[in-house]
């Protein structure tokens, strides 16, 4: 009897080392130098043998005939490859694949869900496949973390000491989370268009697929509003600490939008309301209770400022703002803010949020408000986004609400590292990249289990954020470990893993001029180039 479980041991052992030894663990995909650039963490990771694949002036990139949003991935491979193999990048061409191809397409994948892939490197071809384009770009970018770093700078050159060569693996992916976002607040301070651009070109690199512009606050109004042109031009006009301000023409933010979703980013556009709206009081006094006009404001104190919520016009003001905004955002969402009001009873806050949602609802958009938006009556479609140290939104995941994981003292990309960060707050934690990387967000909040997750996002509120210097110096490298938190499983992922793999990224984000935080912590180190 007993021989008999004994060898039924055994073999349970050896068919679970069979499975996974044509796929290997968090732990080797870290301990083998060609997979060590790869953040997030694949699901699947399987090295196959032989050289891998060389990017030569042969190189195509092929996408199947008509399909235009391949066809722009496809593009920006080639963009990204540059002249680094030969005189012109890589040419894109519709049609049947052949051998020294790079093939892009959409087909079936072994994992579930809209943003699957499946990457193979043979010495032959490149296959990415998606489940859809979304999925193709996903590998794409995994593709890319497989390449030189140097291949990042504009205009590099490969050489015979320095070939493009991507190791032979077979990748199978999905997310975690749908929902893997990243907040930046340019209310604060302004962040130009080509600023936001960079910032999504960073995220994309991370498979981060949300933008949420936090695009009004106390301190300026961002957005340009045609039925109501002072926000922007009195609103827009200055910044925390008396700076220029500025804001974004409706034109530029549907650059912003189409730029973003090419990379497979969606865009959640905020407007808070009713409290830090600074801004827009200051430009129509008619939004204010006693008709009167507050000057600019150009401090960091927050919670002093509200829309007269008594008044009509207030309604008839959100609904020309959401509508304006709503018709050139093509993604289901609105953020209505919501944080922070200490101006009104709880009875006039909910039911103001409620009678915003109806507004909301009317543009075919989905609420999304901070936590303090819970005690609401929410319709089945909105979602709650948790920031509050020590509160859980638990009462209305119980009443059926989805919840977006911000929780302040982990995700906060605004909070210093520790106290000798030159910028950056402290009152929710002093978070290190560890603290920013070891947590799961299914285990963080009484009562919310991960059914009611849609996922993790990564706010960098701008008080003390200036300019892009300081943006990437408080969110690389913390945006790295909230990406692979959204992405990856959280049985697979392990810090002394992660931090091997985060110091891995040394050359990469050197060679695109990231401004990052080297935490003595993180064993930094330029990569090794891939072996023939
Ligand atoms: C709290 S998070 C705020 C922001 C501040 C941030 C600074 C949230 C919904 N409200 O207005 O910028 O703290 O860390």
């Amino acid at each position: 009897m007993f021989e008999r479980i004994a060898a039924l041991v055994l073999l349970a052992n050896l068919v679970v080392t069979c499975a996974w030894s044509d796929h290997v663990t968090a732990q080797s995909v870290t301990s083998l130098p060609a997979f060590r650039q790869l953040i997030p963490l694949p699901a699947v990771v399987e090295p196959a043998a032989g050289a891998g694949f060389e990017i030569t002036p042969a190189t195509t990139i092929r996408v199947p005939g008509g399909d235009d949003q391949l066809l722009r991935i496809g593009r920006f491979l080639s963009d990204f490859i540059g002249i680094a193999a030969g005189p012109e990048p890589p040419r894109v061409e519709q049609g049947r694949s052949n051998t020294g191809a790079i093939v892009l397409q959409v087909g079936e994948v072994s994992q579930a869900g809209a943003e699957a892939y499946e990457l193979t490197v043979t010495s032959e071809l490149v296959t990415v496949t998606g489940r859809t384009a979304a999925g193709v770009f996903n590998g794409v970018q995994t593709f890319r973390q497989l390449l030189p770093p140097f291949l990042e700078h504009d205009g590099v050159r490969a050489d015979k000491n320095r070939p493009i060569r991507a190791p032979a693996v077979r990748i199978v992916d999905s997310p975690r989370f749908g929902w893997r976002g990243a907040m930046l607040d340019v209310a604060r301070h302004f962040f130009s268009v080509e600023d936001v651009k960079r910032y999504v070109d960073l995220i994309a690199l991370l498979k981060l697929n949300r933008l949420h512009l936090h695009l009004a606050d106390d301190q300026g109004w961002r957005i340009e509003i045609k039925s109501w042109p002072n926000l922007t031009v009195h609103g827009g006009s200055t910044a925390v600490g008396g700076g220029r301000g500025g804001y974004y023409s409706q034109r530029q933010y549907a650059d912003i939008v189409a730029y973003a979703a090419d990379r497979n980013i969606t865009v959640v556009p905020e407007i808070d309301m009713p409290g830090h709206t600074n801004a827009a009081l200051a430009s129509y006094p008619e939004l204010n209770c006693d008709g009167k006009a507050p000057p600019l404001f150009t401090g960091i104190e927050v919670g002093f400022s509200a829309l007269c919520v008594t008044r009509d016009i207030t309604y008839n003001f959100i609904d020309d703002v959401v509508r304006e905004i709503a018709a050139i955002t093509p993604g289901p969402y609105f953020h209505i803010g919501g944080d922070e009001v200490k101006t009104l009873t709880p009875s006039q806050y909910v039911e103001f949020i409620e009678r915003v949602q109806t507004i909301v609802q009317s543009h075919g958009k989905q609420m999304i408000g901070w936590d303090e938006i819970a005690p609401a009556r929410l319709l089945p479609t909105s979602i709650v986004q948790h920031w509050r140290p020590k509160t859980t939104p638990a009462e209305a995941v119980a009443r059926g609400a989805k919840v977006i994981m911000s929780p302040a003292e982990r995700t906060y990309l605004d909070m210093k590292y520790d106290p000798a960060t030159p910028i950056g707050l402290s009152w929710a934690a002093f978070i290190d990249v560890r603290d920013s990387y070891d947590w799961d967000p299914a285990d963080a909040l009484a009562g919310v289990a991960e059914s009611a997750l849609l996922g993790v996002e990564s706010p960098l509120w701008t008080e003390t954020v200036a300019n892009m210097r300081d943006a990437e110096l408080m969110a690389f490298p913390r945006i790295a470990a909230i990406a692979e938190i959204g992405w990856s499983r959280g049985d697979q992922r392990k810090w002394d893993d992660f931090r091997i793999r985060l110091g891995a990224q040394a050359d990469r984000w050197s060679a695109l001029g990231i401004n990052y935080f080297r935490s003595p912590k993180i064993p930094w180190q330029a990569p090794p180039t891939v072996e023939k």
